[in-house]
């Protein structure tokens, strides 16, 4: 995979709107959305720092991914998000070279992001997610060229 920038970090809360308040407190800075995402059981809040994203992940159920998580292990960083310019070729390269994929095919994210993510099992241990943007991916740059 080729990746561009780190779009996103996340991190996994308890309590949304308390977190919020910590992340606007430590940041000085507005959270800019807030979104359920009912697929992956996570209500998400987002901060802009630079080009890289601050992702709040609640949990809405103790069962889905981030509840488990903070069973597991608490709150902290649960995730890694790459920009790359095209999900699908990375999704087969990364295959090819034995990763493990949780997305065999991408899906639709929180903040209007096409998402897959990577096993923690084969990438030492840290849930890493790649995302595309649609002013990142090839096919858009490819349309853009095509119109000049
Ligand atoms: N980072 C690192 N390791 C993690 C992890 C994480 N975020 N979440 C789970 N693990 C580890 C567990 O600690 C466990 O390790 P051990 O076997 O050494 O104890 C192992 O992965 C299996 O964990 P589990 O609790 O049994 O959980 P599951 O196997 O049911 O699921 C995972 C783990 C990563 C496959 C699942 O959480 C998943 O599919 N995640 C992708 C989707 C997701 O995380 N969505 C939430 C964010 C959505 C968003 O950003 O919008």
């Amino acid at each position: 995979m080729k990746p561009l920038y780190i779009e996103h970090i996340g991190i996994a809360v308890k309590n949304l709107q308390e977190a919020i308040r910590i992340y606007e407190n430590l940041l000085g800075i507005d959270c800019y959305k807030i979104e359920e995402v009912p697929e992956q059981r996570v209500n998400t809040a987002f901060f802009m720092v630079g080009q890289t994203k601050i992702e709040l992940l609640a949990s809405t159920d103790p069962e889905g991914p981030v509840g488990k998580f903070i069973e597991k292990r608490g709150e902290g960083i649960h995730h890694i998000a790459f920009a790359v310019d095209s999900i699908e070729e990375s999704l087969t390269e990364l295959k090819s070279n034995g990763v493990s994929l949780i997305d065999q095919t991408p899906r639709a994210g929180a903040d209007g992001l096409d998402i897959a993510f990577l096993h923690p099992k084969s990438t030492g241990g840290v849930l890493i997610e790649i995302c595309e943007h649609e002013s990142d991916s090839k096919n858009n740059i490819n349309k853009n060229y095509g119109k000049i």
